[in-house]
């Protein structure tokens, strides 16, 4: 039999946590043979929730989940961690400062960066879910100087999600007659969905829709904004979509992408379309043997130039803020 992988999920009591943890242990992380031990870290205020998750995923006697640690020390959380699912993060509360919200994060990145550098496997995979999430992801990652750099992403898989959803609602079609579907940049609501390398059925996506006024005024908003619009109506933050992102995300970044398609991740640039090097962007990956690659030679339009510029100048400022702050 394999050996265990180790998975760590932070913030494993709060809502995505409870929604993720239970697919991964039954096998839609890493596949159906695949056996994991999960280790869940949290605040001290919150081990005890974690350890009631924990009773419930022994009540469901997974037969691929071959133990749980639970802890509130991110040294001993991440010791031989294979899978990062940085997912407990400072929420922006009423009245905080941008400052505040990125230093309230640093405070929680970099120790766990630093724990990731101490103790993770060789082959460690980190993907950040908590907000804002491209940001963390390059605190953790400049706390990490001896893991590759390129082991350190955010995720966007949501926002893929969500625009593939839209489009296939728009076009009256299956979601997996779309591919090559992209965003670009920031997760936030300067990101950009792009449709114009999309195919439906092999054809142009821009093109199917041939509706510019709802590209520009229905789909990419819509997009951009569906967390507040969850938020709105379910009075609480996308959880379960966000935890089938993470699962998503990970488990292509370990399985690999389709054949003729690509997913969004944000990674750190490599400086491909003008994106600065070392700014953990979104950008279109194929992913082979475990290891992503930017999907190159795609032209880029003024429209979608402008945009990707945009959301790439927030992720600039952020960057440089978190600088300012001594986080990194
Ligand atoms: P919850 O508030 O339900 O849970 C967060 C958990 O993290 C809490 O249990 C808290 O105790 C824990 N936590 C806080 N600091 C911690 C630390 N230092 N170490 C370990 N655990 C810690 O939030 P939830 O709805 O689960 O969302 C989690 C994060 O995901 C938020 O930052 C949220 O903004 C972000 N999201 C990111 C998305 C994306 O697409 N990238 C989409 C969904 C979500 O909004």
């Amino acid at each position: 039999t394999r050996t265990p992988v180790n998975v760590t999920v932070t913030g494993a009591a709060g809502q995505i946590g409870y929604a993720l943890l239970f697919r991964i242990a039954s096998g839609h992380l890493l596949g159906p043979d695949v056996p994991v031990r999960l280790r869940l870290l949290e605040i001290p205020q919150a081990v005890k929730a974690a350890e009631g998750t924990a009773m419930e995923l022994d009540d469901c006697a997974f037969p691929l989940l071959s133990g749980i640690d639970i802890t509130d020390d991110a040294k001993t959380a991440f010791d031989g961690v294979n899978v990062a699912l940085l997912v407990g993060a400072r929420p922006r509360t009423k009245g905080m400062e941008r400052g505040d919200l990125l230093e309230a994060n640093g405070g929680i990145f970099k120790p766990q960066g630093e724990a990731i550098n101490a103790g993770a496997a060789d082959d460690v995979r980190v993907l950040v879910v908590g907000n804002p999430a491209n940001t963390n992801a390059l605190i953790a990652q400049q706390h990490a100087p001896d893991v590759p750099a390129e082991r350190f992403t955010a995720m966007t898989r949501l926002d893929h999600n969500r625009a593939l959803s839209q489009l296939a609602k728009k076009l009256g079609v299956s979601v997996t007659d779309i591919k090559k579907l992209t965003i670009w940049g920031n997760h936030s609501a300067t990101q950009y969905p792009d449709l114009f390398h999309a195919e439906v059925k092999g054809q142009n996506a821009a093109q199917a829709v041939n509706d510019q006024a709802w590209l520009e005024n229905e789909f990419i908003p819509t997009v951009a904004k569906r967390g507040a619009a969850i938020i709105e109506a379910r009075g609480a933050s996308s959880a379960a979509s966000a935890a089938n992102a993470a699962i998503d995300h990970v488990h292509d970044w370990v399985n690999g992408t389709a054949e003729g398609d690509w997913v969004s991740m944000a990674i750190p640039s490599d400086g491909s379309y003008g994106v600065p090097e070392g700014l953990i962007s979104s950008f279109p990956v194929t992913v082979t043997d475990g290891e992503y690659s930017i999907v190159q030679g795609l032209e880029i339009d003024e429209f979608s130039r402008a945009r990707i510029d945009a959301s790439v100048a927030e992720l600039v400022e952020e960057r440089d803020a978190v600088k300012a702050l001594g986080l990194i």
